[in-house]
């Protein structure tokens, strides 16, 4: 297969994990309908069991108020029809609008720019993303943009071994959009196929972090003629609904286009990303499932939806 894709999805440790969260919320709901009434009681249990699996509140009360009405319109009064309704409550929120596939740039190189804050995986999803695309036979160009840490530099310059990439880099201190300027201009110049750059996830404070992202992100508009093809919010799986506050301030500086969901091999619950995707509506794109740089998945929502509750 061509592109940023991968071809046939294995089925991933989301899946798994995300099977195991909504399995025991499937358990809690039954031992509810136990006692054979649809009480108010009910609900407030449903509620809480919805929060601990790290819903967004606002999502819980729309899948609540949804269920409500379900059992009133539909006269629902059996346990299992609202079993039922509750999983295509729950499934119908991962079912994403439009394409969830990395974009293509018009001309060549493909830019996609990885912003988040620091530890989340941007610079590991960028070496995955790397060894894949090399491995379809494209030319791929990283951009050291993270400058604030000499190590970060040095990270990346690790993996562009690793994967036969190319570099651009600087001294750390230097500024990280004339970096990711620079790197287009060389993509450009050695008819690469995609420059994946990537960003400082601290700086010496927030308001820097995010004065400096906003202009990374302009910044591909004058070296390539448009904006970055991608920005791509990478997101650690643990950070549960902090993950909304996150999103909200690189949405805000950063036209952040598609999201990536990290380190889903782990322990994380999988509510936090139907709060992100329900509050902000742009797309989760790749998920981390490991430290190797074949640990990358495509999301796919809809076998995301029917594998959660198999
Ligand atoms: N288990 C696991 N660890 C990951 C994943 N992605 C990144 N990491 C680890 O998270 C840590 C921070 O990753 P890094 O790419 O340096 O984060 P950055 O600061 O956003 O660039 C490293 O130890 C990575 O190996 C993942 O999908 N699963
Ligand atoms: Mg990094």
């Amino acid at each position: 297969m061509d592109g940023p894709h991968s071809g046939r999805q294995p089925r991933g440790p989301l899946a798994v994990h995300n099977r195991a969260v909504f399995k025991r919320l499937m358990q809690t709901f039954d031992r509810l309908m136990g006692r054979g009434v649809i009480d108010d009681q009910l609900y407030e249990e449903l509620e809480e069991a919805l929060l601990q699996a790290d819903t967004h509140v606002q999502t819980t009360g729309e899948i609540l108020e949804e269920l409500r009405k379900a059992v009133r319109n539909e006269k629902i009064t059996q346990p299992e029809a609202m079993r039922e309704r509750l999983k295509q409550a729950i499934a119908a929120r991962f079912t994403q609008e439009g394409t969830m596939r990395l974009a293509q740039g018009p001309s060549s190189p493909t830019v996609y720019l990885f912003v988040g804050v620091n530890g989340v995986g941007k610079t590991t999803t960028i070496a995955k993303l790397a060894q894949r695309l090399q491995h379809q036979g494209k030319r791929v160009l990283l951009a050291a943009g993270d400058t604030f840490r000499a190590a970060a530099i040095e990270q990346l310059e690790i993996w562009a071994q690793r994967t036969g990439a190319d570099i651009v880099r600087t001294q750390p201190g230097a500024d990280s959009a004339a970096v990711i300027f620079d790197a287009i201009q060389a993509g450009k110049a050695r008819g690469v196929d995609y420059v994946l750059a990537d960003t400082a996830g601290r700086q010496h404070s927030k308001d820097n972090l995010m004065a400096e992202l906003a202009k990374v992100a302009a910044v591909s508009e004058k070296a390539l003629g448009r904006r970055p093809d991608e920005v791509l919010l990478v997101i650690d799986a643990n950070t549960g609904q902090n993950a909304i506050r996150q999103a909200e301030e690189f949405i805000k500086v950063a036209g952040v286009t598609g999201l990536v969901l990290t380190k889903l091999d782990g322990t994380a619950r999988g509510g936090a990303l139907i709060g992100v995707y329900e509050r902000f509506r742009v797309p989760v794109k790749l998920i981390g499932v490991g430290e190797k740089a074949e640990d990358l998945r495509d999301f796919d929502s809809s076998e995301f939806a029917s594998q959660l509750f198999a």
